[in-house]
């Protein structure tokens, strides 16, 4: 079967540069975090685009875990929708994923320009400043068309960058729709803090969709604390997620939580026995010297599980792709893979 994975997210342009924690300090942003940028954050882009030393990547979360996912599964498997502007930033994306192998199929808008996330690097953290632009303006009847409809009736596994709730959650629920009546898999990743503490209606409901969600410890602490749940614990958190209500009763969900270099946890909670399966998945190391920067370490992760996923794999193979993709991904500038390709 062609195309068996279909994503849904940002399209962004990275603009990397190294910076200094003053840098961060002048315009309140920490380390490690992905925000959505107030005016105050504007100059930013200048000061990136005019830094000798600026990286323009491929970027946008969900369009990096699909090019991770294609990276892994045979030809033709994955497919890509986002908003993008008529401009040269667009061609470098959709480049990018035509290198990569992924098909795509962004709405174009002739009114805003690609959107720009500046990925602020010091050492080993990454602080992302996004300016959505374009990527904004996402609109579910994108999904309608005939000839990108036969991708949605095609596939057989979803997923949905967090991100785009801030955009579309109506674009969101329509594939969830679809997937629960055709009882096809559908995951979701929560992205980033933001997300679960700001945004907490449309993560519920996008949930009910899913049988994977995929999140890292500051996300998971930021549900826990936009939920009320009275628990820093991991496990307990994922396993609060896990049976969450959901529309398709015939499959289980599944939550996978990374956490640095401590082991991956997965909960899955059978809803016929009403019990969970708890386990964690060691990390693939790295020396530390070895690291080019962690921009966009989450996102390979979820692309190689997907692939994982997509291929039929066991949960724990899976959640092992994704370690290797992401150990691959950090030794490459920015959200990117190392080619020719290595095999898992
Ligand atoms: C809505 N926001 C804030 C975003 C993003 C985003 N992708 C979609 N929406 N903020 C940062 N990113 C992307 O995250 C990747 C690293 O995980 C960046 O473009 C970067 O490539």
């Amino acid at each position: 079967m062609s195309f068996p994975l279909v994503a849904l997210g940002n399209p962004l342009l990275d603009l990397q540069v190294d910076v200094d924690a003053e840098y961060l300090a002048k315009y309140d942003l920490k380390a490690n975090d992905a925000i959505l940028i107030e005016p105050k954050h504007l100059p930013i882009f200048k000061e990136c685009l005019a830094n000798p030393t600026v990286k323009s990547i491929a970027g946008g979360a969900a369009q990096n875990a699909a090019r991770g996912a294609q990276y892994v599964l045979p030809e033709d498997s994955v497919v890509y929708f986002g908003s993008v502007g008529k401009d040269e930033y667009s061609e470098l994306l959709l480049k990018a994923n035509e290198t990569a192998g992924v098909k795509t199929l962004y709405q174009y808008q002739a009114d805003h320009e690609t959107g720009k996330c500046a990925a602020l690097i010091t050492g080993h953290d990454r602080s992302l400043a996004t300016d959505l632009a374009a990527a904004n303006h996402f609109t579910p009847d994108h999904l309608d068309k005939p000839e990108n409809w036969k991708y949605v009736q095609g596939a057989k596994f979803f997923y949905i960058g967090g991100f785009h709730l801030t955009v579309s959650p109506e674009a969101i629920y329509k594939l969830g729709q679809h997937a629960a009546d055709e009882n096809k898999d559908f995951s979701l990743n929560l992205s980033a803090p933001f997300i679960p503490q700001f945004f907490k209606d449309v993560l519920d409901k996008s949930i009910t969709f899913a049988n994977y969600v995929i999140g890292n410890e500051t996300e998971a602490a930021a549900y826990a604390e936009s939920h009320g749940l009275q628990t820093t614990d991991l496990k307990e958190i994922a396993k609060y997620i896990a049976k969450e209500p959901k529309v398709n009763a015939q499959k289980n969900r599944t939550v996978i939580i990374t956490h640095g270099l401590e082991p991956t946890i997965a909960v899955t909670y059978d809803s016929a026995a009403d019990s969970y399966q708890v386990n964690e998945y060691p990390v693939h190391a790295l020396d530390s010297d070895k690291i080019k920067d962690t921009n966009g370490a989450g996102d390979a992760f979820a692309g190689g599980l997907l692939a994982g996923l997509v291929n039929g794999d066991s949960l724990q193979q899976s959640i092992d792709k994704g370690q290797w993709l992401a150990k691959l991904s950090i030794q490459e500038v920015g959200p990117s893979f190392p080619y020719p390709k290595l095999a898992y």
